[in-house]
């Protein structure tokens, strides 16, 4: 039987398991990339795993997101991080040089090689025909370590792409319309494969817009095939010598299959406050904007900021609007400067920013009060930007720029014809701060701020536990909901004590300090929510603070994917209801009691009775015999040193 390309890449780095939906799959993992918000906490565990160098073919560490430096924390964080780099062998990228995922696609990726990153926007490679997972740090450390990634095997949902897009509709708007059509659950469990017709009709750059956008679905990951369009894009990097072609094989079975027709998309905008609130930007249009970001992983390309700067060539921004640029790399800053685009942006009056995430992991830039902030990153969620009452929108560069010229939300299509632009056949490479690895003699301090606070020691699982419901939240709980970021909370990443205080800060501010008490009168915590819980990013902060405060179990409808992996990995237990009616039943503050809970993960018993207040609640148990052992060891590093 025919393979698809996400088969054929997964059967040349199988090291365990089979190829079988639901099943446990071990994986060789050939290159890592970290983000210096999720880095720093990677690398303290890379140390804790005790390797000399990593022993990947390729590891990168960036440093992209904790770019303002407000005081030393950020500063000593991108130093230890360096230090890291040279004495365990990593290329580094430092601070200003560029989004990790958009250095990544154009100075590493290659085709039909497995990426792990510690990021959940990691997927971009699959813009390049690579399988590039998100994961958390933890599992990075692991993959660095030489160890395998461990994958429940997924479903694979092909969507069958035809047509051509329309002039002013891009990339963007194809995943906007994926996502106005399955949500943001639609895509757990899957992992999405493009195919057809329409593949050839996207370059690179836009495949890696939609790959990349597509850790919104829920998705593990999305892959394009490696065609003649992603040879040229790795000539146009000088890296043509990397190349391999990689399609589905003609009779290659996806487990279920959209059709889209690209001609069909219209321009689509994400309304506050959910990536997948997608409506037609024509609905929305007249809306007063006050803020126009284009920016991120998703939208910053060279192809995006040349869309921008030529249709600025023939129309003025409104003085209403705050229009602001972060390119997504050096490589992007110098190829716009050295073609004049930078200068017509400039000159139009738009912000020019260092090349990182800045604003949309709410590291600056944060809307005024009620404004409407239009964006072309992949997130929305409440409060994200910084602004607790933004009202924020995704969009396309083409939607961003014809709303920032006529002040209010705007069909671009409005603005008359689509400008001409072409792309260089060969770009400049924009590397040259990029760090190789130091060879392994090299004599290497590693530089420790006072920010940076030990691993905290993890007990192991208890056999009967007391504890109460801290929470009781619904669907769609984001790992923003659950460990704040932005500009005050970031640069507390490498210390857990200092950033768990933060811990569903958004939802209770006193929440720390009622999860104390709580454990001070014996009991434990736990969190009851509804579907799709932790979607989002990939930061295990979001299990290690809580973990760190006394949170113990989760009980929920559904999980997303990296969430509950990196639950599992520090020792909190995932449970779902058997019985959806349960939920409506409990309220925030019953007491729970669990018996047996060892013996019933540990004997592989696939449900345990809850007490909640009285009533007895059956949870279902879905994990493999790997993850019970590391649950029950209180995570996965006390679960390494056993072994
Ligand atoms: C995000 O976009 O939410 C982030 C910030 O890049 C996160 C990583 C993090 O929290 O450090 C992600 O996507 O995984
Ligand atoms: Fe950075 Fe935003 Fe991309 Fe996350 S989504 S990696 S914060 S640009």
């Amino acid at each position: 039987m025919g393979r698809t390309v996400t088969e054929k890449i997964l059967a040349d780095h199988l090291l365990a398991g089979e190829l079988k939906q639901g099943k446990e799959i071990a994986l060789r993992i050939d290159q890592t990339l970290t983000q210096d918000a999720t880095g720093t906490m990677a690398y303290l565990e890379f140390e804790a795993i005790g390797i000399p160098r990593v022993r990947t073919e390729l590891s990168v560490c960036y440093v992209d997101h904790n770019l303002l430096q407000s005081d030393f924390k950020n500063a000593d964080d991108h130093r230890f991080l360096q230090s890291v780099a040279r004495k365990y062998g990593l290329y580094f990228s430092p601070p200003g040089n560029g989004i990790s995922h958009q250095v990544h696609l154009e100075r590493f990726g290659v085709p039909g090689k497995t990426l792990l990153g510690s990021d959940s926007h990691t997927p971009t490679g699959g813009g390049l025909g690579m399988l590039a997972m998100g994961a958390g740090g933890l599992d990075v450390a692991m993959a660095m370590a030489g160890k395998p990634f461990y994958l429940i095997m997924p479903k694979i949902y092909g969507i069958r792409l035809h047509g051509s897009l329309q002039p002013w509709v891009s990339a963007r708007d194809v995943l906007l319309e994926i996502l106005r059509r399955l949500s943001v659950k639609g895509g757990v469990g899957f992992i999405m494969e493009y195919f057809g017709p329409g593949v050839e009709e996207l370059s690179v750059t836009d495949r890696a817009t939609i790959t990349n956008f597509g850790a919104e679905l829920g998705a593990t990951t999305s892959v394009f095939p490696s065609d003649d369009n992603t040879r040229r894009f790795l000539a146009s990097q000088g890296r043509e010598e990397q190349w391999r072609e990689l399609r589905a094989d003609p009779d290659a079975r996806y487990d279920t299959v959209m059709d889209l027709d690209l001609s069909a998309i219209e321009p689509l905008i994400a309304c506050p406050s959910s990536p997948d609130n997608v409506v037609p930007v024509r609905e929305v249009a007249g809306r007063p904007v006050a803020q126009v970001l284009v920016g991120s992983c998703t939208n910053s390309s060279i192809r995006d900021l040349t869309v921008v700067a030529k249709t600025l060539e023939k129309h003025e921004l409104s003085r209403d609007v705050s229009f602001e640029i972060n390119p997504g790399s050096r490589q992007v800053l110098e190829n716009i400067t050295a073609r004049g685009d930078l200068l017509t942006l400039i000159h139009a009056g738009a912000r020019v920013h260092q090349s990182g995430c800045l604003g949309c992991i709410g590291m600056g830039q944060a809307p005024p009060t009620d404004g409407i902030s239009l964006r072309t990153f992949p997130r929305n969620f409440p409060g994200r930007s910084g602004t607790a009452t933004d009202r924020v929108y995704l969009c396309s560069p083409e939607v961003a720029v014809a709303s920032a010229i006529k002040g209010v939300i705007t069909d671009p299509r409005d603005l008359g014809d689509y400008p001409s632009f072409t792309l260089p056949d060969r770009v400049l490479p924009g590397d040259e701060r990029i760090e190789h690895p130091w060879p392994p003699e090299s004599k290497v301090e590693i530089i420790r701020g006072p920010n940076i606070a030990p691993f905290p020691d993890f007990d192991a699982l208890p056999e009967t536990w007391r504890g109460r419901v801290m929470l009781k939240l619904e669907d769609n709980i984001t790992t923003d909901h659950i460990m704040p970021a932005g500009a005050a909370i970031l640069p507390l990443r490498s210390n857990i004590p200092a950033i768990s205080e933060f811990v569903f800060s958004q939802i209770n501010r006193n929440f720390a300090t009622e999860m104390k008490e709580a454990v001070l009168e014996g009991f434990g915590g736990m969190i009851v929510a509804g579907e799709n819980y932790g979607q989002g990013s990939s930061r295990e902060h979001a299990a290690l603070a809580p973990r760190y405060l006394g949170v113990r179990f989760k009980l929920v409808k559904s999980f997303a994917r990296i969430h509950k992996a990196n639950l599992i990995n520090f020792g909190i237990v995932p449970l779902t209801f058997a019985d959806p009616d349960d939920y409506d039943a409990i309220e925030q503050g019953n007491e729970v009691l669990i018996e047996g809970m060892r013996e019933v993960l540990l004997g592989g018993g696939e449900s345990v009775v809850v007490r909640i207040g009285g009533r007895s609640v059956t949870a279902l148990i879905d994990l493999s015999p790997r993850h019970r052992e590391i649950i029950a060891a209180g995570g996965l590093l006390n679960w390494a040193r056993q072994e």
